[in-house]
């Protein structure tokens, strides 16, 4: 899933995470904008969380969306230790249908904010496509792309209900 020089980077607490987080490599790769896709967790791999996070701006990356479930810190600790923009994606929990994620992820103290998206897949893609935003604001073939995509959805919502 890796391309070069990655302009998005994709964290993500466990392998469980990837089949939700597939929904933002995946219109990423739809768009053409080159992404990484890593496990960092919080909890299991924290040296690995500060290694990314303090070194993701320096290797050119420009936004980080993280993905995590239940005690879901993987965000807000990556946006803690990095000037980037984090998006957080709260992963369905069994637990608590993933209520827990979103909350964890949502209510950051004041000063480090993270930008957090719906729970599961919608989440995940909508954090792909908001970090190609970003990309795009300074990349015009992703801002054509990014445009052409809003075309083909509107076009695609037809105006009466079919049986
Ligand atoms: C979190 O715990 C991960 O983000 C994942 O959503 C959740 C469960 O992880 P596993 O026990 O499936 O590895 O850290």
């Amino acid at each position: 899933m890796d391309t070069d020089s990655p302009k998005v980077g994709i964290i993500m607490g466990s392998q469980s995470d990837w089949p939700v987080m597939q929904a933002a490599s995946q219109i990423l790769a739809d768009l053409g904008v080159a992404h990484e896709t890593r496990i960092v967790s919080a909890h299991r791999t924290p040296d690995r969380l500060v290694e990314y996070a303090k070194s993701a701006k320096g290797r050119g990356l420009k936004v980080i969306i993280a993905g995590a479930g239940g005690a879901a810190h993987l965000p807000g600790m990556t946006a803690s230790m990095t000037p980037l923009p984090v998006l957080g994606v709260p992963v369905q929990s069994k637990a608590l249908s993933g209520m827990d994620s979103l909350l964890s992820i949502v209510q950051m103290p004041r000063g480090v904010p993270v930008g957090t998206l719906a729970i599961g897949e919608a989440g995940a893609m909508n954090a792909g496509l908001m970090a190609a935003s970003i990309v795009a604001l300074d990349d015009e073939t992703v801002a054509d792309k990014l445009d052409a995509f809003r075309q083909k959805q509107t076009d695609s919502v037809g105006e009466t209900p079919v049986t």
